[in-house]
C-alpha cells in the first residue's frame, strides 16, 4: 500500500512538472467585461465562454473573472494593454485613455462583416495593435442606435440648462447641443439618476431595463444616431504567444459569437415595445431638424476624432461611412 502510495505521488509529481512534449498545454485567459455584470452583454458573453471552453477543451479555456467590480469600467483597456487580463467585452468609449480612436467605432455606417471586406477591420486591427497593444479580435454589438433619454420635455434639440450623462460617446454632441455633460460608468448612473444629479443621459436603444433606469426615465428622444459598438479585445503579447490550434479556436468562436449580431435588430425593436409599454414618451424631431440633428451628431464626433487623430481619422472616417 505505502509503495502504492508512493508511487501515485511519483506519477502526480511528474504530471504536474514535466511538460509534454507531444500535447500542448491547454491555456487559461483571464476574461473581464467593462459593462456590469447584469446586463444582456455579460450574459451573452457568459453563454459565450460556455461555448468556447467546449470547443476549446484541452486547448483553450476563458475564465471570466467578472465586471466593475474587478476591473473598474474605464480602467479596462489599460489593463489588457499591460496584460493584467487577457481579453475584455467593452466600447471604445471606456478607453480612449489608452487611444483616442478607440471611441471611433461608434461611427461605423457599414456593419462588421462589410469592415472585413472593405479594409476597415484591416486598419482597425493596425491602430489597436500599434497605439494599444491590442488584438482586436470580434465587434459584438451593432444595429444598436444611440438616443438621449430625458427626464425633462423639449421641444427642439436644445440641451442648455440640462445635465446629462454621458461617456465619450455622447460628449461632443452634448455638449454642441448646450448640455452641461457629466461623465459616468454604467454602474453609477441610476444613483445619479435617482438623486437629480442628471436629467437625462445616453445609452442605445437597448439595455436601460438591465439596471433599472426605466424607473427614472420619461423621455426618449428619436431619432438616434451612432450605432453601439462592444466588442472583445485581446492583449497583443496573450494573443501572440497562442498556438495556432489555440488561435484558431479563439478566432472560430469570436466569429461564430459576431455571426449573431443580427440577434440586435430584433432586440432593439422588442426594446422600444417594452420601453413604450413602461410608459416612456417619445420626443421625436421629423424632417428636416431630425436629419439636422443626426448629422450633427455625425460632424461634431468626426471633428473631434479629426482633431484627437490627424493621423487616422480622416482614413477612418472613409472606411466606415456609407458610399
Ligand atoms: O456607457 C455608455 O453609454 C456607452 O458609452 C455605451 C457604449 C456602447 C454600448 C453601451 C453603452
Amino acid at each position: 500500500m505505502a509503495l502504492l502510495v508512493r508511487f501515485a505521488v511519483v506519477v502526480a509529481f511528474a504530471l504536474v512538472t514535466v511538460p509534454s512534449l507531444a500535447v500542448a498545454q491547454e491555456i487559461t485567459l483571464k476574461v473581464v467585461s467593462a459593462f456590469p455584470e447584469n446586463t444582456l452583454y455579460v450574459k451573452r458573453l457568459e453563454s459565450w465562454i460556455e461555448r468556447a471552453n467546449q470547443d476549446g477543451r484541452g486547448t483553450l479555456r476563458l475564465n471570466f473573472i467578472g465586471g466593475p467590480k474587478a476591473i473598474p469600467t474605464f480602467e479596462v483597456g489599460n489593463a489588457v494593454r499591460t496584460g493584467v487580463v487577457d481579453i475584455a467585452m467593452s466600447t471604445g468609449a471606456f478607453y480612449t485613455n489608452v487611444f483616442p480612436e478607440s471611441d471611433a467605432l461608434k461611427l461605423t455606417q457599414i456593419p462588421i462583416a462589410e469592415q472585413r471586406k472593405n479594409g476597415a477591420y484591416e486598419y482597425i486591427s493596425k491602430i489597436w495593435n500599434q497605439k494599444g497593444n491590442l488584438y482586436y479580435l470580434a465587434r459584438i454589438v451593432q444595429w444598436q442606435p444611440f438616443h438621449l433619454y430625458l427626464n425633462k420635455k423639449i421641444d427642439r434639440p436644445d440641451l442648455a440648462g440640462l445635465k446629462i450623462r454621458v461617456t465619450p460617446v455622447y460628449r461632443d454632441f452634448f455638449t454642441a447641443l448646450g448640455a452641461t455633460v457629466m461623465q459616468t460608468a454604467p454602474g453609477e448612473l441610476y444613483t445619479a439618476l435617482e438623486r437629480g444629479v442628471v436629467d437625462g443621459y445616453g445609452w442605445p436603444i437597448g439595455g436601460i431595463f438591465d439596471l433599472g433606469w426605466q424607473e427614472k426615465t420619461k423621455f426618449r428622444v428619436d431619432p438616434g444616431f451612432y450605432d453601439a459598438e462592444v466588442s472583445l479585445i485581446v492583449n497583443l503579447d496573450t494573443w501572440k504567444k497562442l498556438s495556432p490550434t489555440q488561435r484558431e479556436v479563439l478566432t472560430r468562436q469570436a466569429l461564430a459569437f459576431e455571426g449573431q449580431n443580427d440577434f440586435w435588430k430584433t432586440y432593439a425593436e422588442d426594446e422600444i415595445k417594452r420601453q413604450a409599454q413602461t410608459g416612456i414618451q417619445v420626443i421625436r424631431f421629423e424632417g428636416a431638424q431630425g436629419q439636422q440633428y443626426v448629422d450633427r451628431a455625425y460632424e461634431t464626433a468626426w471633428a473631434a476624432l479629426i482633431k484627437a487623430s490627424p493621423e487616422h481619422g480622416p482614413k477612418l472616417r472613409e472606411l466606415f461611412s456609407k458610399r
